[in-house]
């Protein structure tokens, strides 16, 4: 299996997953402007929607999108599937959720268009949406006590309002910490030329 993927884009959300499954795979990364893969490949002929993330399986066979992926890796490793009757979907509402309405209110902040009033306005947004979820944060992760692949994606967009001058609730910043303290954090975020020098 390969992953297709750009340093700091939503498909870290995968990257971590995979890694937490403990699944093989190689990491591919893309040239977004230039829809190239590092190996020169065209990536509009891998996935012609031109967006990271994409898995290519064995066969060839291609899937995209975090929320089809991240359930994918979740099939694959039940340990990283919420528990219960509904937990299935449970996943999927949660994976819904951070998909449409966290990781797309961020769009103006990857605008160049955008002006302040609507970088204002997403801000806003978000910062209801992250309130929700850091009300809800019971425990370590957002099922609980157990880490699933919705936790890294939930990192992923925790990293981007920081990144973004974003004040986050004070137990997902605690979330924050505890998610990079995990190897499987660490090892893609030092994959993807991300990790944070050690203190001396
Ligand atoms: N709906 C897609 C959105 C993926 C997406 O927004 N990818 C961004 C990086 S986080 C991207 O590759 N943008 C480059 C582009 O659209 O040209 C998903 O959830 O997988």
């Amino acid at each position: 299996m390969k992953l297709y993927f750009a340093p700091g884009a939503c498909s870290l959300a995968d990257h971590i997953a995979l890694h937490e499954a403990g699944l093989d795979f190689d990491r591919v990364k893309v040239d977004l402007r230039a829809k190239k893969t590092e190996d020169g490949r065209d990536y509009l002929k891998i996935n012609p929607k031109g967006y990271v993330p994409a898995v290519e399986f064995d066969d060839g066979e291609v899937l995209t999108e975090n929320v089809a992926i991240l359930s994918m890796v979740a099939d694959k490793a039940p340990q990283l599937t919420p528990q219960g009757q509904f937990g299935h979907f449970r996943l999927l509402e949660m994976l819904a959720f951070i998909s449409t309405e966290i990781h797309k209110s961020f769009k103006p902040f990857f605008s160049p268009d955008a002006t302040g009033a609507e970088k204002t306005a997403a801000g806003e947004v978000l910062a209801r949406r992250f309130g929700y979820l850091a009300e809800r944060l019971k425990g370590d992760y957002l099922f609980g006590a157990q880490f699933t692949v919705a936790d890294a994606y939930l990192f992923v967009m925790c990293l981007w309002a920081q990144k973004n001058g974003l004040s986050l609730p004070e137990p997902l910043l605690a979330f924050v910490a505890r998610m990079k303290a995990r190897p499987a954090v660490r090892l893609a975020l030092e994959h993807e030329g991300l990790a944070e020098p050690a203190a001396s």
